[in-house]
């Protein structure tokens, strides 16, 4: 145990010391049309990709079969367990990180927890009916997030008048609901959204405003990877982002931030060990 329990990150059968930056790899299960394999091929990719992101240095995984992006459209439950189970199951099989799993539906986390995950990432916060009974049901690590309104809605108008005040009100008490179901703090870091109902000029006050969120006492997960924010500031589009990302992951870290999620692991240890040296020199 490090001395800070608060660094301490309890999911499933791993204990993650977040004292140190962890980086979450992107595995996106989605179906390759072009493909002759369907969905065999889908998951042989994915869990290829996942393996890869592992040797790279990724500590944990985040699968994900419904796409977060704006206007993306959503995916039924039966097309979403089809795509992440088996890559789940495999990836249990074949790696040891903490497999998480990219839902906001309760039975998708259900089935992917008994498949072997050992983290809940809802990017709505556990906000469905079910959804806090269920992660309070097993031992998995659950990651809360702030959104404002929904992927297909959030970037047609997002107002704040504190922006980091209301994200950090939103994660306090969703925070308290877990707590009062029944799940301990240890299991739950917080995430405040970047990109999800915010403007560039919201995303940049939460990304300052980092210390104000890491308050509320649990390790802050942040996801900016090849973000669209990244593209306005830098001017690139979403296949050029890799040193817009790092940048970011750099600053995340350096203002709280314990968890990254990104797509480019291997650029991403690299640089973050640069920090986690400087941090703890
Ligand atoms: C699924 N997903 C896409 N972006 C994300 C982010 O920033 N945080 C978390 N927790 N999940 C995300």
């Amino acid at each position: 145990m490090s001395k800070n329990n608060s660094n301490q990150f309890m999911c499933g059968k791993y204990q993650l010391d977040l004292a140190h930056p962890h980086v979450m790899g992107i595995v996106n299960v989605t179906p390759d049309s072009f493909s002759d394999g369907g969905r065999y091929a889908s998951t042989e990719k994915a869990v290829a990709h996942a393996v890869q992101l592992v040797a790279d240095g990724a500590h944990i995984l985040d699968i994900g079969g419904e796409s977060t992006r704006p206007n993306a459209t959503p995916v039924g439950l039966e097309e979403e367990l089809e795509r992440v189970i088996p890559v789940i199951e495999r990836l249990a099989r074949e790696v040891d990180v903490p497999l998480s799993i990219d839902t906001y539906k309760p039975q998708v986390m259900s089935a992917a927890v008994k498949a072997g995950a050992a983290i809940i990432n809802d990017i709505r916060g556990l906000q469905e009916p079910g959804a806090v009974e269920v992660a309070a049901e097993g031992d998995a690590g659950i990651c809360i997030m702030h959104m404002q309104g929904t992927p297909q809605t959030m970037q047609q108008n997002p107002v704040y008048e504190d922006v980091v005040q209301e994200v950090a009100t939103f994660l306090s008490e969703r925070l308290q609901a877990c707590m009062a179901a029944g799940i301990k703090a240890e299991r739950i870091v917080l995430d405040p959204g970047f990109g999800f109902g915010k403007r560039t000029v919201h995303n940049l006050a939460l990304l300052n405003g980092l210390p104000d969120i890491l308050a509320l006492g649990r390790p802050l997960l942040v996801g900016l990877s090849r973000k669209s924010v990244l593209g306005q500031i830098v001017g690139s589009d979403v296949d050029q982002r890799l040193h817009a990302s790092l940048a970011a992951s750099v600053i995340s870290v350096m203002k709280g931030g314990r968890i990254v999620r990104v797509h480019d692991v291997k650029a991403t240890v690299d640089a973050l060990k640069v920090v986690d040296a400087v941090i703890h020199a």
